[in-house]
């Protein structure tokens, strides 16, 4: 359905209401019929108020953020505000469901505001590379003063309309119909003589600080917290002009930061995040006809690591879940666990004893399979050994209800295997979490052979009830996630052997935004896990794909990593931090001789290119089988399971941005250096061909 916005009056009153599905978002047409109801309004007789009102579930949710790659379309948001603003009857907007960025901006352009109780009020540009640019930086502070504005817009954190009339951000609270709220409260106004309130007219309050210090001291503070990205920074430099000049010069001020986080290739890499984050959840099979099951009861089978990890996200979502272990004692162990894990956010303050015992309360332990038998869904997180799996899908299969979602937690088994051991392989799914379970929000949710689109359904709608960022993938070993990383992995110990250091080639993935470097990562995890594939893939691989040989030389001397405070580097005893391991130059020495390699200086760049377009290559590899849907799905996966950078947009977005072209001939070189692990992937090798890009979207995104 078109947007539009409608004029309306009853008596003195009138409404526009605006109206673009889903989510009202300000497009062009939106905006040219705001100022058009604006101008109806304006010429109404016997007008004495205006409502602002939004149809369906929400206000606004500000911007469309599908403009930003198109050039600005009249008429631009600030002046549609202005028009609100200058209106010469009281305009009160009236909230409820979400109110955010350019929506929040339109009704900081009102001369009140009104909301439910649960209504989100946000700027979230920053999450968008951006900062607010429809006056929000120069209308927040000028109604919540300056630290509380500070605080929302650099955060890009949503407030409750609770919290929104304790700031003063609106001026009371409603429930029930939004046009009855709001005729309720223009028509008292009116009575008590309320006339326009021009936030413009007021003045951004810093009391008791020193602006330049404050300035300065945000500065700093925005620059630790939020390390290379572009935007935050500039927020600040916005919020400091609200101090500084009057609307006009402020507004000019922020326009010309808003253009310049606009044109930055940040905007665009977390544009994208946005977006392969929703469109991850459409998937071929599934449609808006497949009824999802209902889930109202869960079980876990295996109280390890993973496994409780996943018990707590049911929980935490106030599902009752079972949690079965093969004895006493390994169950006491488990649940010990789960408390431990509650009690931590405890001491940190991020949750409540009270919260803690209810959570915990959710979780039964038991011992006997019988007691899954009215479960909605079972989760696996057993040994990662097939003959286990088969006999606990077996065991399920015997028991669990018709219907009962069956899925593994296998990192990277054939899941079609497991299925096999079940006379309901339709029921059979892979619900791979990652650790720990309860912090992570990546979901791969593995689509079986014979997944049925309503167990795939049920899946889904799971992942988005624990709150996870699921992608749906095929089964193949490691799935898209591990398979990419093992690829990445390996260039990283190769480069260590032909010359890097740990330390370096760590440095050079953090520069470029990584969360963390591979060695650091792998030194978390534990070299023996890296061993044991390893040692799985030196039994399949032919000869003409080489592997490193210096984890053998780590793993010989027994340094595992952190959980023997050596690996990689050195921990000192308790504690977490990376530092040089004196044994590992002679363990270099020795891989580079055993690998009859001729040790050189890398160079970041190189070190750069021979681990991430490693993954994108096989990222790539991952699109041409079917494995992975879509390449934005490849990149949700490496934002929110490993860490690469959100302004970078992942791997698949990353190579766009280096242009496929660039790509493939520094992958040809590799090839042509390195042999056939550096195979062009077919679908590389077409787009390169054809000016392509993987993500729909060329450097100019
Ligand atoms: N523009 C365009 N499309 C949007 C959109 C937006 N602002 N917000 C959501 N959508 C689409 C989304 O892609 C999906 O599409 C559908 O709406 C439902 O969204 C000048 C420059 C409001 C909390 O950052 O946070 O204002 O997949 O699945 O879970 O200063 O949407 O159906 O095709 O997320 O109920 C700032 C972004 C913009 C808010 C609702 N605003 N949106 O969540 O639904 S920049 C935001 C959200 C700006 C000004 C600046 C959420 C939501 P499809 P959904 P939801």
């Amino acid at each position: 359905m078109a947007a539009q916005v409608r004029f309306q009056q009853s008596g003195n009153l009138g409404w526009i209401t605006l109206d673009n599905p889903p989510v009202n978002a300000l497009s062009q047409p939106l905006r040219a019929g705001l100022m058009a109801a604006l101008e109806q309004a304006a010429q109404a007789s016997g007008l004495d108020a205006l409502l602002l009102l939004g149809t369906g579930r929400l206000f606004c949710a500000g911007a469309d953020i599908k403009e930003f790659s198109a050039p600005p379309m009249a008429p631009a948001l600030p002046d549609v505000i202005a028009a609100v603003e200058a209106f010469s009857k009281p305009v009160i907007a009236v909230l409820h469901g979400s109110a955010l960025g350019g929506g929040l901006e339109l009704a900081l352009g009102a001369h009140y505001r009104i909301a439910t109780t649960g209504t989100s009020l946000g700027l979230p540009e920053v999450k968008l590379g951006l900062l607010p640019g429809a006056g929000g930086t120069q209308r927040l502070p000028r109604v919540v003063g300056v630290p509380k504005a500070l605080d929302m817009i650099v955060s890009g954190a949503p407030i409750t309309g609770e919290a929104a009339l304790a700031a003063g951000l609106v001026d009371t609270l409603y429930e029930g119909d939004a046009l009855q709220a709001g005729t309720a409260y223009a028509l008292e106004l009116l009575t008590q003589g309320g006339g326009v309130r021009r936030t413009g007219e007021r003045t951004a309050a810093l009391e008791g600080n020193d602006p330049q210090a404050y300035f300065s001291e945000q500065k700093v503070s925005v620059e630790k917290r939020f390390p290379g990205l572009y935007s935050p920074l500039r927020c600040v430099m916005a919020v400091q002009a609200s101090i500084r000049l009057p609307l006009a010069e402020g507004l000019k001020r922020e326009r010309e930061l808003f253009m310049e986080c606009l044109q930055s290739p940040q905007r665009a890499g977390l544009v994208h995040a946005f977006f392969a984050e929703r469109e991850a959840s459409k998937v071929p099979g599934v449609t808006a006809d497949t009824r999802p099951r209902s889930v109202e009861h869960a079980a876990v089978v295996g109280g390890g690591t993973m496994g409780v990890g996943i018990a707590l996200c049911f929980a935490n979502a106030g599902l009752p879940v079972k949690l079965l272990e093969v004895d006493e004692t390994a169950l006491a162990r488990a649940l010990q666990r789960a408390r431990d894990t509650y009690a931590a956010s405890v001491k940190r303050g991020s949750l409540s004893p009270i919260d803690m015992e209810q959570r915990l309360g959710l979780i039964e332990g038991v011992t006997d399979y019988a007691a899954l038998a009215e479960v909605d869904v079972v989760v696996e997180a057993v040994f990662e050994d097939m003959a286990v799996k088969h006999r606990v899908f077996e065991t399920l299969d015997a028991v669990c209800k018709p219907g009962a979602l069956l899925a593994s937690n296998t990192s990277s088994l054939d899941l079609n295997e497991i299925a096999t051991a079940t006379r309901r392989p339709e029921d059979v799914i892979g619900l791979h979490f990652f650790s720990p379970a309860n912090v992570m929000r990546l979901l791969e949710v593995v689509r079986g052979a014979r997944t049925s689109a309503e167990a795939l359904a049920t899946g889904l709608a799971l992942g988005k009830r624990l709150k996870k960022v699921s992608a749906v993938v095929g089964v193949c070993d490691g799935f898209v996630g591990n398979r990419m990383l093992f690829q990445y992995g390996r260039e990283a110990e190769f480069l260590l052997e032909e010359g890097a250091t740990p330390e370096q080639v760590d440095a050079a993935l953090r520069s470029f935004g990584m969360a963390m470097g591979p060695f650091a990562m792998r030194d978390l995890s534990g070299l023996d896990i890296g061993m044991a594939i390893r040692n799985r893939q030196r039994q399949q691989l032919p000869p003409n794909y080489p592997l490193p040989c210096l984890l053998d030389l780590l793993f010989e001397k027994g340094m595992l990593g952190q959980k023997t405070g050596c690996g990689f580097y050195r921990y000192e005893a308790g504690a977490r931090t990376p530092l040089p391991n004196p044994e590992l130059p002679a363990l270099l020495q020795a891989a580079s001789r055993q690998q009859g390699v001729e040790r050189r200086a890398l160079s970041d760049e190189y070190i750069l290119d021979r681990t991430l377009l490693a993954l994108v290559n096989e990222g790539a590899k991952l699109l041409d089988e079917g494995i992975a849907l879509r390449a934005s799905d490849i990149d949700l996966i490496y934002l929110n399971g490993y860490g690469f950078p959100a302004f970078r947009g992942g791997p698949m977005f990353y190579a766009d941005t280096l242009g496929l072209g660039t790509v493939m001939e520094r992958i040809e070189a590799f090839h042509r250096e390195l042999g056939a692990w550096w195979e062009p992937a077919p679908l590389l090798q077409r787009l390169a061909r054809e000016g392509g890009t993987f993500t729909g979207k060329g450097a100019s995104a």
